[in-house]
């Protein structure tokens, strides 16, 4: 057995089940393993920025991390944005990254650079493997840095000597570093806080806010009065009909304080206390109100599901059951195609159980609204902030989740920096429904611009926010890229184009023309 061949299968003993990748020379020996191990499913993704955010997608939908395969430190750089946002997720991933053969850095070649240097800012782990005979237990102590809780990113670095030399055997699983007991002690506490008759929130992030842990976090709301609140961007929440009823921070700062306005106690599970996206002059960037008591039930490394049960228990009291969210469809849009438009169609026609990628942007401010009283489903946003992860995630997500709808809504902006991820959904016949929402503008920028204070704007500052000149057409790209697409002028194209796609199974795209 070569040392790829020890990877690849000590992957696979590991649990990892997909590799998403954009191979070079170097890790041609990493690709001719692949068929050694017919558990891992290998993905083409023709830009490293897709093959990240797939695998930030994969990862936040099933807690087990992706292999993503890169071609040195430019390969990596390709992908370093979407790593950010998976950093920023929590989201496990295994960065493999080829390396020039040791004996061949010494000359420099074109393709050498510093890989640790381009690693460093978004891993946890990093780790160069010296020799073919400890890439298995290398790969091994990967798996487990990336998944140890709350997840994070793994980086091994493998030089191709490392691949193509005579290894030992593949290495087994390591013991999974999974969350950490909160103790007796902190949950008591908390319980003793909630009663002290004080404002209070809870700010859930992770783990917590899925299935048992959102329960357990209505009950102690309902018996406690605390509001219940996750996080703007909180990386995957489970929303819609019949859950837990729980309030988003908004977005803007100014929003965030009028939000949190007489809290008296944020207790944080999972979370960090809130802050604003960015800064603006004269505007707070701390907006937790004055004098506000923290107090932390679960660190992010923290078991926060058993947290909140245990802190339900504590509490005591009858049994309580926890305040849910109706089913209030919409009405169905008709007349011209408006961002209300089609946030009401995506809520009136998205079925049960789907998955939404969503990097719609000040679609958004619509499409949260309607969504959170649509049918359940989970939501992923952008959690890092860095645009260009909506149309990956979703790749990585219908992976994840065969037998789920997968709807990505984008901005057109947003949707031109990973493009390419539409060919990847063709190639894997992935079940994801796209609709662009063709503003023909970095909209957000032009309220952003008044916001900061920006003053003396002309024409040539404008035409940097401005998408028309020329416009993208967006069925013909997704097209091009083997991906049914349609456009939509009207409220009624656009309910029977995606209602068509929601009926049917495979990549559709709508361009939904705002
Ligand atoms: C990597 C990266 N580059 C640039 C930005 C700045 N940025 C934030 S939103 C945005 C434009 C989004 O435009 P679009 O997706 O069309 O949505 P709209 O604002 O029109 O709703 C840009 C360029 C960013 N967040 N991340």
């Amino acid at each position: 057995m070569n040392g790829a061949q020890s990877l690849i299968r000590t992957l696979e003993n590991c649990g990892v089940e997909v590799c998403f990748g954009n191979p070079g020379t170097s890790e041609m020996h990493f690709v001719a393993a692949l068929d050694s191990s017919p558990g891992i499913r290998a993905v083409l993704c023709l830009f490293e920025g897709v093959a990240t955010g797939a695998a930030d997608g994969y990862g936040r939908m099933t807690g087990s991390p992706a292999a993503v395969l890169l071609h040195l430190g430019p390969g990596l750089a390709n992908g370093l944005a979407n790593l950010h946002n998976a950093r920023r997720a929590a989201s496990p991933v295994v960065a493999i990254v080829g390396d020039h053969a040791t004996s061949h850095l010494q000359y420099d070649a074109p393709l050498t650079s510093d890989i640790v240097g381009f690693a460093r800012p978004v891993s946890n782990w990093i780790v160069t493997s010296k020799s073919a005979l400890t890439v298995a237990s290398d790969a091994a102590r990967a798996v487990q840095a990336a998944t140890a809780a709350p997840g994070s990113i793994a980086t091994l670095i493998l030089p191709a000597d490392t691949a193509w030399s005579e290894a030992a055997h593949a290495a087994s699983a390591l013991p999974r570093l999974g969350p950490q007991a909160v103790a007796g002690a902190v949950i008591d506490e908390t319980a003793k806080l909630l009663r002290n008759g004080k404002r209070s929130a809870i700010l859930v992030r992770g783990g917590a806010l899925l299935g048992p842990g959102l329960e357990a976090a209505g009950r102690i709301a309902a018996k406690t009065g605390a509001r219940l609140v996750c996080d703007t961007f909180a990386p995957r929440t489970e929303l819609g009909a019949g859950r837990v009823i729980l309030e988003r921070l908004p977005y803007f700062a100014e929003q965030i304080v009028e939000f949190l306005a007489g809290v008296e106690q944020l207790v944080l599970v999972g979370a960090r206390p809130p802050v604003s996206f960015f800064a603006y002059p004269g505007v707070p960037s701390w907006c937790s109100p004055e004098g506000c008591r923290f107090a932390t039930l679960a660190h992010e490394h923290e078991d926060g599901v058993r947290a909140l049960e245990a802190l339900d228990d504590a509490l005591g009291g009858p049994a309580s059951t926890p305040a849910r969210v109706p089913l209030d469809l919409p009405a169905v849009p008709r007349g011209p195609l408006t961002p209300l438009a089609v946030a009401q169609g995506i809520a009136q026609l998205t079925p049960e159980h789907a998955v939404l990628s969503d990097e719609s942007i000040t679609l958004g401010f619509v499409l949260g609204q309607t969504m959170a009283f649509a049918r359940p489903h989970d939501h992923l946003p952008c959690a890092g902030g860095s645009i260009g992860q909506g149309l990956p995630v979703a790749v990585g997500a219908a992976i994840a989740c065969p037998d789920r709808k997968v709807v990505c809504v984008e901005g057109d902006g947003s949707a031109a920096y990973t493009l390419q991820a539409l060919w990847t959904m063709a190639r894997e016949n992935l079940d994801v429904t796209v609709v662009i929402c063709a503003n023909r503008s970095y909209r957000i920028l032009t309220v952003e611009l008044e916001r900061v204070g920006a003053s003396g704007a002309g024409p040539k500052a404008l035409s940097m926010l401005d998408l028309h000149d020329p416009e993208m057409d967006w069925t013909r790209i997704a097209q091009g890229l083997g991906v049914e697409a349609s456009r939509a002028g009207t409220s009624e194209e656009f309910v029977a184009q995606y209602g068509s796609a929601m009926r049917q199974r495979g990549p559709r795209l709508i361009e939904a023309m705002l």
